[in-house]
């Protein structure tokens, strides 16, 4: 941990401590197992994260109820200066938790410099939101009577986020939350605590510095059964929640079952379709970015290209070329395109999945496998593959969270490779290349792409935070960070006032007494 200025990066986050095991960083309140926290990079401990019991829970779960009754009354605006003071603290440790990331997840330093820049975007954003949180004025059907609607904050919201994206998926989350006057509680992934106790740390700060409860951002870690501990709680009516539809479809039931509110952000199984009126430079970059980058484990990694078959042996020659360009290994050493998987269980995940892709008749063009020896001792380190294949093999029916992406063949017109990228049951994002005015639109159209994305000459990942995030399906419906995403952090209230001195009914009702 030596190299890359790591030990300095852990020390400006507040880590030095976490890696003798002896702190949890504040507001969490564990006293549980310890997780231990081992680098997919070189396969070394970073450091201990006590988990979360379930008395520690209840702790937890006081402060954080016992904030929200200050924070909801305190103007927006003003904890939207909160949040602009985050965003400047996020600014100037940019470099060192991007360094975190990169080093506890896996991911390049570059889109761990590039994770971090979204929560410094969603910061922005939620700032100028906090002065908005507008709902709309009506006209009443009664003389003499006004009627608007208002949006409150809601409460404690909960928050479940997966490995892949340690850091952001909370800040999009919170950063909303908070300008709307709710207070969070956090369940990182169990595979990246550390990332989730320097996020606290940084929180932690900008809170003290402004005299706020510290309850407004709180910290819970352990596996699934500490995230239940949440799903379960009439106390926490908004649970947001990322990871597998495996996942989503355990805490959307159990979220249900109690009546609360879930935005659900799950898998995807994302396609490019490739026209004959394609740019191919541009589709071999988007393509090779979307399957290869932080290792094809982004929930929006491109997992197929559709390729219209004029054009077939022409993108498939140029993809396959841009593979052999790729270098793989340690991702804070900045000439590597590919770092390494989370860990020996994905990896393993991945090698099944080119089994089961070749028994089902997939012809292998750039072949897999996992890499050992000087610099790969991790065992988390794989080549990533192209396979020929068909939409309807079951493998390629599954998300498979690593680098291996399926070419696949469409005839005739676009409305052909539109229903191979819509027979799946994810629908997250999707995109179509082509210069071709017509086949763009009707890829755009209520009959083209049924995903929550879809993108015109651009690759299906590297969603900018303005925007809608989210997808349909058994993607789970939620949407997160841009446009009104807001609205489900919040409460809605119709107030309709009377002014004079009668009290008429709606529905031209008569009701003498
Ligand atoms: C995720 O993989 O969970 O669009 C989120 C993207 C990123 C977010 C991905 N902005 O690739």
């Amino acid at each position: 941990a030596a190299t890359f200025g790591l030990d300095k990066a852990l020390e400006q986050l507040g880590l030095k401590e976490i890696n003798s095991g002896t702190s949890t960083g504040s507001n969490n309140f564990g006293s549980g197992e310890l997780i231990e926290s081992y680098s997919p990079v070189d396969g070394s401990l970073i450091g201990k994260v006590k988990s979360t019991t379930k008395d520690d829970y209840e702790k937890v779960l006081n402060t954080a109820t016992n904030a929200f009754l200050d924070w909801r009354s305190v103007p927006a605006p003003q904890r939207g200066e909160m949040v602009r003071q985050f965003g400047e603290r996020l600014r100037e440790l940019k470099e060192p938790l991007g360094k975190l990331v990169s080093y506890e997840m896996g991911k390049s330093y570059q889109e761990g410099l590039g994770e971090v820049q979204e929560m410094i975007d969603i910061c922005d954003f939620a700032v100028g939101l906090s002065r908005q949180l507008h709902g709309l004025t009506m006209h009443s059907e009664r003389p003499g009577h006004r009627m608007y609607e208002q949006y409150h904050p809601l409460g404690v919201v909960g928050i479940i986020s997966a490995f892949n994206f340690p850091v952001a998926v909370w800040a999009w989350n919170t950063a909303l939350a908070w300008i709307s006057g709710d207070v969070c509680v956090w369940k990182p992934s169990e595979k990246t605590p550390l990332c989730g106790v320097a996020c606290q740390n940084i929180i932690a700060y900008v809170l003290k510095q402004n005299n706020l409860p510290e309850g407004i951002s709180c910290l819970i870690n352990g596996d699934y059964k500490v995230g239940e501990l949440m799903t379960n709680d009439k106390r926490v009516p908004l649970i947001s929640a990322t990871g597998s539809i495996r996942m989503g479809k355990i805490v959307a039931q159990a979220v249900a079952a109690r009546l609360g509110k879930s935005l659900l952000e799950l898998g995807g199984n994302n396609a490019i379709i490739v026209t004959p009126d394609a740019d191919i430079k541009m589709t071999v970059i988007g393509a090779v970015f979307g399957a290869v980058g932080t290792a094809g484990q982004r929930c929006t990694s491109t997992r197929r290209l559709i390729i219209h078959e004029s054009v077939y042996g022409n993108v498939k020659n140029a993809v396959v070329d841009a593979y052999k360009q790729l270098r793989i290994g340690n991702p804070l050493d900045e000439n590597n395109h590919v770092g390494p998987l989370i860990d020996t269980d994905a990896a393993k995940i991945y090698t099944d999945a080119l089994e089961k892709a070749k028994e089902e008749g997939g012809s292998v063009l750039v072949e897999g496998g996992v890499l050992s020896g000087d610099g790969y001792e991790s065992g988390c380190y794989v080549k990533p593959a192209i396979v020929e294949a068909d939409n309807s093999f079951n493998i390629v029916q599954e998300e498979t969270f690593a680098p291996i992406l399926y070419l696949l063949k469409y005839s005739g017109e676009v409305e052909n490779a539109i229903a191979q990228q819509n027979g799946v049951v994810q629908g997250l994002s999707s995109a179509i290349m082509t210069n071709n005015l017509r086949e763009a639109e009707r890829f755009l159209s209520a009959s083209g792409s049924d995903c929550g994305i879809a993108n015109v000459n651009i690759g299906t990942s590297g969603a900018e935070i303005g925007g809608a995030f989210g997808g349909e399906k058994e993607t789970g419906g939620g949407r997160e960070s841009g446009s009104d995403a807001w609205k489900i952090y919040m409460r809605r209230q119709t107030n309709t006032i009377n002014y004079t001195t009668e009290l008429p009914l709606a529905q031209g009702i008569k009701f003498d007494l």
